[in-house]
């Protein structure tokens, strides 16, 4: 899954494909790197980051979504909290709603049962404006284990097909550089009924603070490590910001566990 954040203020890539013709070239260069997935997001979620107004978030993803919808047949995921801003993506192309929410609004639950789309559920404690200040819990790979439990419990009694749910423990969403470390070492068995689990690691700052290094730059080729170890622990989609590195990684990967890629000669 390829990273495409249309903001002025994301931590990695902020303000670099604001513009709906640099957010297109940008997702066409991911494409070519090998993304199957395109997350196109209008909001960032980085810790103390800033509300943006549903228009506002409109504005920023509709056009990019429409425009690589109409020359690109895979799939497009829309990163937002809100249901209009889903439900305008949607009508505009995209197939899966990547909520960092894990769906708390109702009405997210209702559009994604009715337009029959994939979606990500991703646990966070607290909100990102404040996740980040004390984040506690008595047993963190207890309580995300048993949160994203109940969330598949909930989002398919209310009729969400459960073939179209994937999980994601929320790396650096209100947890701490030891609380990631523990939810990374549990992998798979995260994610409720064998659904598949989603990780995005792409960057993050436990990185930066396990090597003691602040530029985001210098966070990539650890990212492309993790990537390949998160496969390992049963990993199915990874959100990342450099495709190609990471593609590579797991093609490697696949090739030594007999997968997909074995057969690539
Ligand atoms: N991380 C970010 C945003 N959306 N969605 C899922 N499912 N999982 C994640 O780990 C995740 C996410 C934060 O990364 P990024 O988009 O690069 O930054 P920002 O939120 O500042 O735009």
């Amino acid at each position: 899954m390829g990273i495409l954040n249309v903001t002025p203020d994301s931590f990695s890539d902020g303000g670099i494909h604001e513009s709906p013709v640099a957010a297109l070239e940008h997702a066409r260069r991911m494409i070519g790197e090998g993304a199957d997935l395109i997350d196109v997001g209008g909001e960032s979620t980085r810790p103390g980051a800033e509300p943006v107004s549903v228009d506002e978030e409109i504005r920023r993803v509709v056009p990019v979504i429409r425009a690589l919808r109409a020359e690109w047949e895979g799939s497009i995921s829309v990163d937002t909290m809100k249901p209009e801003v889903a439900a305008a993506a949607i009508d505009a192309g995209a197939d899966v709603v990547n909520d960092v929410s894990g769906l708390r609004v109702r009405a997210m639950v209702d559009l994604c049962r009715e337009r029959r789309v994939g979606v990500v559920v991703m646990h966070m404690q607290g909100l990102p404006r404040t996740m980040q200040l004390s984040p506690e819990y008595d047993d963190v790979v207890e309580e995300v284990r048993s949160f994203l439990a109940q969330r598949h419990e909930e989002l398919t009694g209310a009729g969400i097909d459960p073939e179209c749910l994937v999980y994601d423990p929320g790396i650096g969403f209100g947890k701490t550089l030891e609380h990631n470390l523990a939810l990374l070492r549990a992998g798979v068995q995260l994610a409720p009924q064998g659904r598949p689990l989603l990780i995005g690691l792409s960057r993050k700052r436990f990185i930066g603070s396990l090597l003691g290094v602040e530029a985001v730059e210098s966070r990539s080729w650890p990212t492309v490590a993790l990537t390949a170890w998160t496969r390992e622990r049963g990993a199915m989609i990874h959100r990342v910001h450099e495709v190609r590195p990471n593609r590579e990684a797991l093609t490697m990967v696949e090739a030594i566990r007999g997968g997909p890629a074995a057969g690539i000669s």
